[in-house]
């Protein structure tokens, strides 16, 4: 089999990542190591800035969403039984869209589909060979049978734990890490949301954040211990935690109901340096991960895209490799702003086990700065609904 380029990963990077080349006319192969169901199953993220919404309608997968999103002017955040808005329109002029990843991952599903784009589930023992050389190729096996593509390019879009990011070599790759002494408990439960934006709050108890997907569909979190199971969490337990974390009035408007969804994630920053080797290219989670208190991770992989996208089709249509030569140092530079932001996020609205009185009066002196500062809520704006590309 041979192809121009093999993505490895059919997540968010990978599917957006192949449509987009494919409306250029460029041939991609998509491996995926688990089934369609499987990766629409995973409960991810919700909001998306507008470089992700102007991305999908240049790959042509935006009308259900056009249809079915939510626009949100702005966030909420509270402290105790303090509650303020930023408003990202007032502020900057710009808004967020609310579209679950899920959905968003499902359009480009049916769009790979529709496009009659190779894509091979349930793929395993995936191997990347000779990226130095300008004929690289991947090997895999796919219902026991040993297969082999050779292509140009590799995109490595198969997140944290794929393949790609060992393919460089330990020498020259350099990765650095935060792993933070928390997790998120979330769930998902069709019942309407306690406020018509998000609302992110610090409290004594902890963080909770309070988000959506639709009129009558709410996506909650809250922080918990790292040794936390989802079994040690009844719906009962998880609402009344939520409740004792919001300011008063936004706890007795809170509608519960049973859990559709229910799980933990572990919070850390992580980013692999250099994107780059040779005809590989890391893209998403495969390179980098933040937590996700500034909403940023589907939205950093989506910048990923956008860069490596440009690149190649410098490359195929101009001869032109200078989009890919600087591909890595492109995208590193905006990484690591949505790093810092969701690093600054996370500190500043969570509860951490070493935290002295000091430090929690620094916590929420930066509260209320933003809480009652124009230019330090504009600062904040022009992160939440992202960094230009
Ligand atoms: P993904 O991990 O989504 O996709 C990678 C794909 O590659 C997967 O389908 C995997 O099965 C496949 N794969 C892996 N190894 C492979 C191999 N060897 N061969 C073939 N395929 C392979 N971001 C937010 O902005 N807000 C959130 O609230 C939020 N919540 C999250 C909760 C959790 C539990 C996790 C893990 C992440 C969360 N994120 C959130 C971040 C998340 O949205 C990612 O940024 C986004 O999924 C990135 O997309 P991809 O880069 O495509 O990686
Ligand atoms: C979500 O809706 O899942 C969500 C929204 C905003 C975040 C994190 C998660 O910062």
């Amino acid at each position: 089999m041979r192809t121009q380029v093999v993505i490895i990963g059919g997540g968010p990077s990978g599917l957006l990542l192949g449509q987009l080349l494919h409306r250029k006319g460029i041939e991609t192969v998509i491996l995926e190591r688990k089934t369609r169901e499987y990766v629409l199953a995973r409960i991810r993220a919700g909001i998306l800035e507008t470089g992700l919404v102007e991305l999908l309608r240049e790959a042509g997968v935006s009308e259900r969403m056009d249809r079915e999103s939510l626009v949100h002017d702005g966030t909420c955040i509270s402290y105790e039984n303090e509650l303020f808005d930023i408003n990202f329109s007032k502020l900057i002029g710009q808004n967020v869209v609310v579209y679950g990843q899920t959905e968003l991952t499902r359009d480009l599903y049916d769009a790979r589909e529709a496009a009659g784009g190779r894509m091979i589930f349930e793929t395993e023992n995936v191997e990347i060979h000779d990226t130095e050389r300008d004929a690289p190729y991947v090997t895999f096996t796919v219902d026991g049978t040993e297969q082999r593509i050779d292509c140009d390019f590799i995109a490595g879009c198969d997140g944290f734990h794929g393949v790609s990011r060992k393919t460089i070599p330990d020498s020259v790759r350099k990765e650095y890490e935060k792993v933070f002494p928390f997790g998120w408990l979330g769930i998902l439960s069709e019942t309407p949301p306690v406020h018509d934006e998000l609302i992110y709050a610090n409290s004594q108890r902890g963080f909770a954040l309070c988000s959506m997907r639709n009129e009558n569909l709410s996506r909650y979190y809250v922080q918990c211990e790292l040794t936390d199971r989802v079994e040690d969490w009844s719906d009962e337990a998880f609402w009344e935690e939520l409740k004792r974390r919001l300011p008063e009035a936004v706890a007795d408007k809170l509608v519960t109901g049973p859990s559709i969804e229910k799980s933990i994630a572990p919070l850390r920053s992580f980013v692999c340096e250099p994107m780059r080797w040779g005809r590989l290219f890391l893209c998403g989670d495969a390179a980098h991960i933040v937590p996700p208190t500034g909403a940023k991770g589907l939205n950093t992989a989506a910048s990923d895209v956008h860069y490596l996208y440009e690149g190649l089709v410098q490359f195929y249509q101009d001869k032109d490799a200078e989009g890919l030569d600087t591909y890595s140092q492109r995208a590193l530079a905006r990484i690591w702003k949505a790093e810092r932001f969701s690093w600054a996020t996370t500190n500043m609205l969570h509860r951490f086990p070493d935290q002295s009185d000091f430090d929690l009066k620094m916590q929420r002196a930066e509260i209320e700065s933003l809480h009652h500062n124009e230019i330090a809520q504009r600062w904040f704006a022009q992160n939440y609904v992202g960094l230009p590309y």
